[in-house]
């Protein structure tokens, strides 16, 4: 997700702290590359422009130029203003007064409404509530048979009719189904149009008028570009929207829409969809993705997907030894049981901070589990000590592991000098996040 702009951002803020006391012509210089890696992004030019504007405003007002501390304040000013772009605050579900609350999904054909009324189904589970779907889009009768099938695998009942009702009557038989089942949330699929027409946004109003649900959401597929902003802008006339859910962020998309959507229409992202499985769904949180496009990873999203993963269990331990830097092969060995059951590795590890930095270009999209498996037989090769205190692993030990696990020395001294360098990236990140005062807290659950 975003990879080029990551790399373009952090590459841009790296070179500023190589070169010391920065000049006004050094942070305009700045300032204009990153205009234009936004820009490449897709991001749209107004929200750009403005974006600039304001970090070029701040940087004057704090007075950056020529002190030493100049490229950290630079850092965090765009770091902030991107946070303050793309909502300043995570948005927390609202539940309304009265159970249930109730959700209405809307969006053009196909961008994804209702896989991720399922997706959504899962995650009010996973935040102990319980959800019923209704399927409302009448328009295909495939339509409700998808939903009643997505229902089944995530186990969350679905109120439909297959006899032709009209859409206003099944959403409202459907809340007072919910109701009396004393259920927490209802959450409405609706129909597809190829654009937007009268027809569909009469039948929306009409369905809004009756559920006066809690949250509206748009789901829009991140491939369409720059028009997803203008979707949202027409749709949130018609309907007064609480969100945008991005879809297909796993794709190939430049991903400039997710950033320009909130500044150009006041419509916060709330979910972005990451794949088509069900539970390919991530919480939005701006400030993390302020912080992850410019280089400094996102341990708190690497924790969340663990807590996720793991059900509850503890993984503050993992959060310590990250951040303290003491990782060693034990750790590395139980990180990658973890990562795995996190999902595809390399979405995780491009949360981690640096990457971008340590890898080269593209590598992150080759790796593959074959790899990992190479690496888990290298440390499964090693003894209990030398995994503990990989400083006592020499030339024969090494020679020795590589024939014990089937590979080559060259791949034992590789993975060796990588814990290395992810101590260092972790203390690296540490200290960033000292300097910087703020740490990146976690906002809560919804
Ligand atoms: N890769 C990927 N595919 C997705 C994602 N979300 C949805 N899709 C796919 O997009 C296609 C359309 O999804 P639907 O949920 O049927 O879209 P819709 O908006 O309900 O479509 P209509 O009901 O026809 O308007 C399906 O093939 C989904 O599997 C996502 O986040 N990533
Ligand atoms: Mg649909």
């Amino acid at each position: 997700m975003l990879d080029n702009l990551t790399r373009r951002l952090s590459n841009i803020l790296a070179g500023v702290s190589r070169k010391g006391r920065l000049s006004e012509d050094d942070v305009a210089e700045m300032l204009r590359e990153v205009r234009v890696a936004l820009l490449e992004a897709d991001v749209n030019f107004k929200v750009a422009k403005e974006l600039i504007a304001r970090i070029k405003e701040k940087a004057v007002g704090e007075a950056v130029f020529g002190t030493l501390t100049a490229d950290q304040t630079l850092i965090r000013i765009v770091r902030d203003e991107l946070t303050e772009m793309l909502g300043t605050e995570t948005v927390r579900f609202n539940y309304g007064s009265q159970p249930p609350a109730v959700v209405l999904m809307c969006g053009l054909q196909g961008s994804g409404k209702t896989t991720t009324t399922a997706k959504l189904a899962k995650w009010f589970l996973s935040q102990g509530k319980k959800p019923m779907l209704a399927a409302c889009d009448v328009q295909r009768p495939a339509a409700i048979t998808q939903l009643e099938v997505l229902g089944e695998q995530v186990d969350v009942p679905v109120y439909s009719r297959h006899d032709g009702a009209d859409p206003v009557t099944i959403a409202k038989e459907a809340l007072a189904r919910a109701k009396h089942l004393l259920l927490d949330v209802l959450i409405v699929d609706t129909a597809g149009r190829l654009q937007i027409d009268e027809a569909l946004m009469t039948e929306l109003h009409q369905i809004y008028e009756a559920m006066k649900p809690t949250e509206a959401f748009l789901v829009v597929d991140s491939t369409t570009g720059q028009e997803a902003v203008n979707v949202a802008e027409a749709f949130h006339k018609q309907v007064p929207l609480t969100g945008a859910i991005f879809t297909k962020l796993d794709g190939d998309t430049r991903g400039g829409a997710i950033l320009s959507v909130r500044a150009a229409t006041g419509v916060p992202v709330r979910f972005v969809g990451v794949g088509e499985q069900v539970d390919a769904l991530d919480a939005f949180y701006p400030d993390r993705m302020a912080q992850r496009i410019i280089g400094m990873g996102d341990v708190m999203g690497i924790i969340e997907r663990a807590e996720q993963a793991f059900d509850g269990e503890d993984v503050n331990d993992m959060e310590r030894v990250m951040r303290s830097g003491e990782f060693d092969f034990n750790l590395m060995l139980q990180n990658f049981k973890m990562m795995r059951k996190m999902g595809p590795l390399k979405n995780v590890m491009k949360m981690v901070p640096g990457i971008n930095q340590m890898l080269p270009e593209g590598a992150l999209d080759n790796i593959n589990e074959k790899d990992v498996n190479r690496i888990e037989a290298i440390i499964l090769s090693m003894t209990a000590k030398e995994r503990s205190n990989p400083d006592i692993i020499n030339g024969s030990r090494r020679k020795r592991m590589a024939a014990g696990s089937g590979t080559s020395v060259e791949e034992v001294n590789h993975l060796i000098k990588q814990l290395y360098e992810m101590r260092r990236t972790m203390k690296q990140l540490t200290k960033m996040q000292q300097r910087f005062g703020k740490r990146t807290k976690r906002k809560g659950r919804f």
